[in-house]
């Protein structure tokens, strides 16, 4: 029986500009092309969406619905680097990752020995995580299967999180309509109306040679969904290239002794999460991230010049965090401290290697 949990930003592209600027907090904005250009919306917050505002609407029409709408041009390279960050974060759980885009994932914790095991606290520690470091919300669903788990992240969005466990699937698909089921568009929605079929308990009752007459090959993974039975494996993705914690702080944090106590915190935990990876991994650089009040930020970062020793020297990082706060005269939000990885040689290289993306 695998554990698999799926993991789906809330309103990715926008919570992220939302949280680059505070001030768009509260109102409703999206994301996308100008409407002038005839751009489109990539995505919107959740107060847009109260408007009727969503993915792949014609800017100037969401303009329309709500005409206090802000549209901000997308900034790909963040939300790469902050796909990265949650990347991350998984690892730090399973390397069983199967990154769906850029705010989607499959993890499939089967073997994990976090928690005991339980894959509803893994989310749960996952998600926190991610709301303290990267100061965003993700929702997670948690099933023995990708299918139900993918619909398990969305049914209790935003910020939230569901569990369907094994004895629920039977009561939980007898009454799943099918739309919910991923790739059930309107166009199969309605064919499968039309033959009295709402529910994938409905769906259950329709026998599987007329599936297939229908729906070809797609009809008999349809009479699989109906009963909640999914085999697909969660295809596991590439090396990682570093590992990092950070935190953004209530309150701005000045003066050096405050610093360097909560690099301390942030050193004490990277140790701890890069213990775990240790054996396969070699640190090649160490850096320190630094957000100013301005929201302006900066890394530093050097490399070791001789392989061994301790890789968290405390009196390293302060030394970066000194030159790094010295670019700017302002207080600081957030701080990270990371390092950059090499995989390590021999037969953990091998080992690695079968993960890579093909
Ligand atoms: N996206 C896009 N065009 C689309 C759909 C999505 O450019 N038609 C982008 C913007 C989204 C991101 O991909 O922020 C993730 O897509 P999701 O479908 O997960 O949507 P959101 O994360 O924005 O919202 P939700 O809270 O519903 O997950
Ligand atoms: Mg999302």
């Amino acid at each position: 029986m695998r554990k698999i949990i799926h993991i789906d930003a809330d309103a990715f592209y926008a919570s992220v500009e939302m949280r680059e600027n505070p001030a768009l907090r509260d109102q409703p904005i999206a994301v996308g092309g100008s409407s002038e250009r005839r751009g489109v919306i990539a995505t919107a917050n959740y107060a847009a969406r109260q408007f009727g505002v969503r993915s792949a609407l014609p800017s100037a029409r969401a303009k329309q619905l709500c005409p206090e709408l802000q549209i901000i041009p997308p900034r790909f390279d963040l939300y790469r680097r902050i796909s990265g960050q949650f990347r991350d974060i998984f690892a730090d759980f399973t390397d069983r990752i199967e990154p769906l885009s850029l705010d989607e994932a499959y993890l499939d914790v089967s073997d994990s020995v976090h928690f005991g095991g339980s894959a509803t606290l893994i989310a749960q520690e996952i998600r926190r995580r991610v709301r303290e470091e990267l100061a965003l919300t993700v929702s997670a669903g948690v099933a023995p299967n990708k299918f139900l788990a993918k619909v398990a992240s969305d049914w209790d969005k935003p910020d939230g999180q569901f569990t369907i466990a094994p004895g629920q699937v039977a009561d939980f698909v007898y009454a799943l309509p099918v739309s919910r089921i991923n790739g059930v568009g309107k166009v199969t929605t309605e064919k499968l109306a039309k033959m009295g079929v709402i529910t994938c308990g409905d769906l259950q009752d329709v026998p599987l040679t007329d599936l297939v007459r229908r729906f070809g090959k797609y009809g008999s993974r349809l009479a699989d969904l109906a009963h909640g039975r999914d085999d697909r494996e969660v295809k596991t993705s590439r090396l990682r290239k570093s590992i990092s914690v950070e935190r953004t702080y209530a309150q701005d944090l000045g003066d050096e002794a405050t610093l360097f106590s909560a690099l301390d915190d942030l050193l004490a935990e990277l140790s701890e999460r890069f213990g775990k990876i240790e054996q396969q991994y070699l640190p090649v650089k160490r850096f320190v991230k630094v957000k100013f009040r301005d929201f302006t930020q900066t890394t530093l970062e050097e490399a070791y010049e001789e392989r061994g020793g301790s890789w968290l020297a405390v009196a390293d990082f302060r030394r970066l965090l000194t030159g790094a706060r010295q670019r700017k005269p302002l207080t600081v939000r957030l701080l990270g401290a990371g390092l950059r990885l090499e995989p390590r040689g021999g037969d953990n290289l091998d080992q690695l290697n079968l993960f890579q993306e093909g």
